[in-house]
C-alpha cells in the first residue's frame, strides 16, 4: 500500500536523519511539550526543566534507540506488524504505554524532520511521513486489547 513515489520520499529523507540527533530531540521535545509522559522514565534522573530534559543523556540513549527502531519501519514498509509484534507486546504488557502515546511521538517526530530539513520536508513529504508515523503508532499498538 506504498506507492513508488511515498518510498522514495520516505527514503530520501531517511537517508538524510540524523538518528542520534533526531531521536534525542524528538523524546526530549515529546517530554517537554507533553510532560505527563514523563511518568513513564521514573529511573532516567533529572527531567525537571527543558534545559535538565535536553542535556539528560539517558533521554539522549533512548531517543536514538526509539528512532533507531523506527528505522526499521523504514526498511519493512510492507510487514509493519510482523517488524513490531514484539515490541508492541512490550509496551502493552510490560511497559503500559498508552498507544495515544505512540501518535504523540509520531507527529513531534514530524515537527523534528521539519525542523532540520525546513524547505526540503514539502507538503508532500509531510503527507507521506504523516502516514508512515500513523501506521507505525497502529502496528505498535496492534497487541493491545
Ligand atoms: Zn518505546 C523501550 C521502541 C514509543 C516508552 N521502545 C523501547 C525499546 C524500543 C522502543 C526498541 C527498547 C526495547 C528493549 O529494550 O527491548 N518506542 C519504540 C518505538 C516507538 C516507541 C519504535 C515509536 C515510534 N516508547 C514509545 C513511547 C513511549 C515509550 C511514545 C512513552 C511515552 N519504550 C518506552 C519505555 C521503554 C521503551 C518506558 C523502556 C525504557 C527502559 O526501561 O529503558
Amino acid at each position: 500500500h506504498w506507492t513508488a513515489e511515498e518510498k522514495q520520499l520516505i527514503a530520501s529523507v531517511w537517508s538524510k536523519v540524523n538518528v542520534e540527533e533526531c531521536g534525542a530531540e524528538a523524546l526530549a521535545r515529546l517530554l517537554i511539550v507533553y510532560p505527563w509522559t514523563q511518568r513513564f522514565f521514573d529511573a532516567f534522573g533529572n527531567l525537571s526543566s527543558p534545559t535538565a530534559i535536553i542535556g539528560n543523556p539517558k533521554v539522549r540513549a533512548h531517543g536514538k534507540k526509539v528512532l533507531t527502531s523506527f528505522g526499521e519501519a523504514v526498511k519493512n514498509l510492507e510487514n509493519l506488524k510482523t517488524t513490531y509484534s514484539k515490541l508492541s507486546e512490550l509496551h502493552c504488557e510490560k511497559l503500559h504505554v498508552d498507544p495515544e502515546n505512540f501518535r504523540l511521538l509520531g507527529d513531534i517526530l514530524i515537527i523534528v524532520l521539519a525542523a532540520h530539513f525546513t524547505k526540503d520536508f514539502t507538503p508532500a513529504c509531510q503527507a507521506t511521513w504523516q502516514k508512515l508515523v500513523g501506521v507505525v503508532a497502529h502496528a505498535l499498538a496492534y497487541k493491545y486489547r
